[in-house]
């Protein structure tokens, strides 16, 4: 049997999960999902990157001890892994013995090897993103990758020879062009080691939360060199035990390392030479993906504009958000998260096109033939039989591929052509004009075979992306367990079968978005640790995506001129009455004084702000939103808050001498 060892990052713990990380596990989880569907037996790790002076610092702005503030943190990315139903063999901490002993282990390689020595240094270092920024790429001032402030370090440190490195990487890279996936993505690499490589800075003595040197504990190891290593630390890296020896021959040659594109240098570059240096082969294949953007910029933790995954579950369920992350990214390429856009997927692609089919297929089959799936003779087909029958075996073919080339949306868009295909095989057939007629028995009986065999390949097909929906249609077609795809054939579906009642799928989401947001309410109860940096968000109920404060140097140019800002009309105004809405944690109900009139505003923040403490506030407020619907109140506007990333809005202020209807601008 073939084997892979197949891993996420390792998620750092100074914010809790959002869709980006939520995107990563899920993407790797499908590809595991499917190997193992194909036969293979896979390995699959995830965890959590917990050293460094950001979570220091997080902890200490939350004031808890760093360690505690860690178990908690940690917590949330275990918890994301059950919600999201993840099919890991391990979950990784940095903090874990068995991770330090590891470590340390390929640090003493490292430096046997001659390859680390003792110097200062002195330069800019971005704490969000972990990185020595070398003056020459700061923009503005600023780290190029996120955006954010760097600081000066001047500190005695311990090297590593990257440099040494240049040409051993650069031969590699020539020998494995399919190192890293999108291609692209290693052509960037190539071009930053052609130019050169500087030796790294691989420890720092300024703060203590990280792993000590081995032999000179004053220095604690650059975070990077700590958490790289993580993907050996699972296979048993430095434990001493002879079996891990044997596993890590076996399975090291086979990692994929999945990754967002903003590591692609850390895991295409640093980690080989740290690897080749330690006399063990570099990495199999890095597949680096897109970025999930939000207001026109990446999603993040730091920049504070990040979709919690337990509003969509919540909302949509968790199938339903699986597919849609999978479906709308390709590989590579960046793509949009917006509540509108889900929605529609939802009810086209899932309601409409595979609920309809399930309902269709099993409701005649119960209808027509007492539930039993008719037998199908080979004599009498026509061509729209065959074609039915051509389209399915194609797609097994091609799905298979594309999840072998880890083109999970391709094989989404095939699964789905499959899926409309019988749709319009159903139509054309028109079972229940067949019915009427019983000379017509034959040819419905191929029909609702043929129906309920395609939805058994397609229920097959999805299971890597829909596990719950899968095995809710094998249950219905009264099928025990998933179908290895090895042997997955169009026409295996056993004639007599006795089926299960129908049940609805995916039953179309009729609500406006905007009531799907005031549906929501947060189940977060977990200590929320201190963000990185806040930003204004709109105090409408989560999950309403926030603009994000200043967009990193990738994604496109999303400012806005000064007339785009002068069509939003904020204006002062004066709450007159407050009350909470009933069965909503979040939402609260405001009479407003706007100057010109009296108004209905619903806000979600309720679990900031009691209704007696908002009476008599001045506050801030979008004038000229068109009116909403928010757990059946009319909407006529919403009020401008802080939300700082995990904690509760804070109304923004200004000078309460200022009449109502003042225009804020
Ligand atoms: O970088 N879109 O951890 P991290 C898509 N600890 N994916 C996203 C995303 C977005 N907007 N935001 C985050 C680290 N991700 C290091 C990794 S590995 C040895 C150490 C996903 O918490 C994506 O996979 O910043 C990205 O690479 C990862 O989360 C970064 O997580």
């Amino acid at each position: 049997m073939s084997e892979s060892y197949l891993t996420t990052p390792i998620y750092y713990i100074n914010a809790k999960p959002h869709i980006g990380h939520a995107y990563t596990t899920m993407l790797t989880d499908a590809i595991a999902r499917s190997r193992r569907l194909m036969g293979e037996k896979v390995f699959f790790l995830t965890g959590t990157d917990e050293h460094g002076q950001k979570v220091e610092r997080a902890a200490q702005k939350a004031n808890i001890s760093t360690p505690t503030f860690a178990d908690q943190v940690s917590a949330t990315f275990r918890q994301m892994c059950r919600d999201l139903k993840i099919s890991n063999d391990d979950f990784i901490r940095t903090t874990e013995p068995r991770h330090h002993a590891a470590a340390q282990e390929i640090w003493r390689r490292v430096e046997r090897a001659g390859d680390i020595y003792k110097g200062e240094y002195e330069g800019w270092y971005c704490t969000v993103d972990e990185i020595f920024v070398p003056e020459a790429q700061l923009v503005d001032g600023k780290c190029p990758t996120c955006g954010s402030k760097v600081e000066r370090l001047k500190e005695e440190s311990y090297y590593f020879r990257l440099s040494k490195y240049t040409q051993p990487l650069l031969d590699f890279y020539r020998d494995h062009p399919d190192f890293v996936q999108p291609e692209f993505r290693l052509n960037e690499v190539r071009t930053f080691v052609e130019a050169g490589l500087q030796d790294l800075s691989i420890s720092r003595t300024s703060f203590k939360w990280g792993i000590p040197v081995p032999g000179d504990p004053k220095h604690v190891m650059y975070v990077w060199f700590d958490a790289l290593t993580n993907y050996l630390t699972a296979l048993g890296f430095g434990s001493g035990d002879p079996a891990a020896e044997e596993r890590i021959a076996r399975l090291w040659p086979t990692v994929t390392h999945f990754i967002g594109k903003e590591i692609v240098r850390q895991h295409a570059l640093y980690w080989p030479a740290f690897l080749m240096s330690a006399g063990l082969p570099p990495p199999r294949r890095i597949v680096a993906h897109g970025f999930w953007l939000m207001g026109g910029a990446k999603m993040s933790k730091s920049l504070g504009n990040v979709a919690r995954y337990q509003d969509y579950v919540e909302v949509f369920g968790l199938d339903a958000l699986r597919y849609f992350v999978m479906r709308e990214m390709p590989l590579g390429q960046d793509a949009n998260f917006s509540d509108e856009i889900i929605l529609t997927r939802f009810n086209a692609d899932l309601a409409n096109d595979l609920g309809n089919l399930v309902s269709r297929a099993i409701t005649m089959i119960h209808r027509y033939r007492e539930g039993r799936v008719p037998s199908c003779p080979d004599e009498g087909r026509d061509a729209l039989d065959r074609d039915l029958v051509a389209a399915t075996e194609s797609t097994i073919a091609s799905v298979k591929e594309s999840f072998r080339a880890i083109q999970v949306s391709q094989a989404l868009q095939e699964t789905w052509a499959l899926v409309r295909h019988v749709n319009k095989f159903i139509v054309e057939r028109a079972p229940w004009v067949l019915a009427k007629d019983p000379a017509n028995d034959a040819l419905l009986d191929r029909t609702l075979y043929h129906a309920a065999d395609a939805l058994r390949i397609i229920a097959a097909l999805v299971d890597p992306v829909m596990p719950d929906a899968a095995e809710r249609i094998r249950r219905m077609l009264n099928i025990n367990a998933p179908e290895p795809w090895s042997s997955l054939a169009a026409g295996t579906l056993a004639a007599g079968t006795q089926l299960n009642p129908v049940e609805a799928l995916f039953p179309r989401i009729e609500k406006t978005i905007e009531e799907l947001r005031g549906m929501t309410t947060s189940n977060d109860s977990t200590p929320a640790p201190a963000p990185a940096s806040t930003a204004a968000a709109p105090a409408s109920a989560a999950p309403t995506p926030a603009p994000a404060p200043a967009p990193p140097a990738e994604s496109t140019d999303s400012r806005i001129s000064i007339d785009d800002f002068m069509k939003v009309e904020l204006r002062v105004a004066k709450v007159l009455e407050a009350e909470a809405v009933p069965k909503s944690k979040k939402l609260v109900k405001l009479r407003v004084d706007v100057g010109t009139e009296h108004r209905t505003i619903v806000a979600g923040i309720a679990e900031a702000y009691a209704p007696d403490q908002l009476i008599g506030r001045t506050i801030v407020i979008v004038a000229n939103l068109k009116p909403a619907k928010l757990m059946g109140i009319e909407s006529n506007g919403m009020v401008l808050a802080a939300s700082p990333e995990g904690g509760l809005p804070n109304l923004v202020a200004v000078d309460p001498s200022l009449p109502a209807g003042s225009r804020v601008r």
